[in-house]
């Protein structure tokens, strides 16, 4: 168990959507996390597996953008993400016991593409709200692409959504955003409905983070039902010939260059 989250935090958290917890994990576990992301990233390609996304980069590399679906394959990563501290520290936050919904590494490698301004709730299916759980890896800074929210703005359901399922650039415009920076360790859970974005990375370091999604357990276990529609949109955006083959997520929010294995 860790200990219980103040309520100043409880506070932050409702009204502002999202909520850093600076320094939840400790040396080792952090230490473990960029062990296991560095063999994550080393895996090769697999249609039936784990999802490697790649991206053409401003420097004109080809790197990985984003992995998927990799918990069934790895087992420090499992009993991180689905037991222990950080599931207490997500349950407390959502009042209710919660289930893995999925899991993705973002590597932004230096060059890597920015995220337009959205919620994530729209390329969530299957249930409403989910929270997300961003685990830190390397330090995220405004120049390395690191996190910007609009505080509050979770309130509001979905806000104006473009053919992307981004919020519409002008709208996106008008709203107040704050840089979120973190460093190793760090937590960051924030709500399905928060309005967030990133910048590219225009620094030489990577830029690597760990997603956890939750939602409710009283909804139900969405996980394998999540990537499988996931698998299948993409094969059929892929035989359509629609530009949708191109993004990394079935909303359009991903900026970079996506180049397909
Ligand atoms: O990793 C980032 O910079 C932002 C990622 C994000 O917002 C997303 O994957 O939905």
């Amino acid at each position: 168990m860790v200990d219980s989250i103040s309520e100043t935090f409880q506070r932050c958290w409702r009204q502002d959507g999202y909520l850093k917890l600076a320094g939840f994990l400790s040396g080792q576990e952090t230490a473990d996390a960029r062990v296991w992301v560095n063999e994550i990233s080393s895996w090769p390609p697999s249609q039936s597996k784990w999802m490697h996304h790649q991206e053409l980069t401003a420097r004109g590399d080809v790197r990985l953008a984003r992995t998927e679906n990799f918990v069934p394959f790895h087992a420090g990563m499992k009993s991180l993400l689905m037991e222990g501290k950080l599931l207490d520290a997500l349950e407390e936050l959502m009042g209710e016991p919660a289930v893995l919904y999925k899991e993705k590494i973002n590597y932004k490698y230096p060059g890597g593409g920015g995220y337009a301004a959205h919620q994530d709730a729209p390329a969530y299916e299957f249930i409403k709200h989910h929270v997300t759980c961003l685990v830190t890896i390397d330090p995220m800074r405004e120049e390395n692409g690191c996190l910007f929210f609009s505080p509050g703005r979770h309130n509001e359901g979905l806000i104006a959504l473009d053919d992307r399922g981004c919020i519409k650039t002008d709208v996106a415009e008008s709203l107040e955003w704050t840089a979120v920076p973190t460093d190793p360790g760090d937590v960051l859970f924030f709500s399905s409905f928060a309005p967030h974005k990133s910048p590219p990375n225009t620094s030489d370091e990577p830029r690597r983070a760990i997603y956890l999604t939750y939602n409710a357990l009283v909804e139900g276990d969405f996980r394998e039902r999540y990537y499988e529609d996931k698998r299948q949109a993409f094969e059929t955006y892929k035989s359509s010939g629609s530009d949708k083959a191109q993004q990394i997520s079935k909303i359009g929010h991903f900026q970079g260059k996506t180049v397909t294995q």
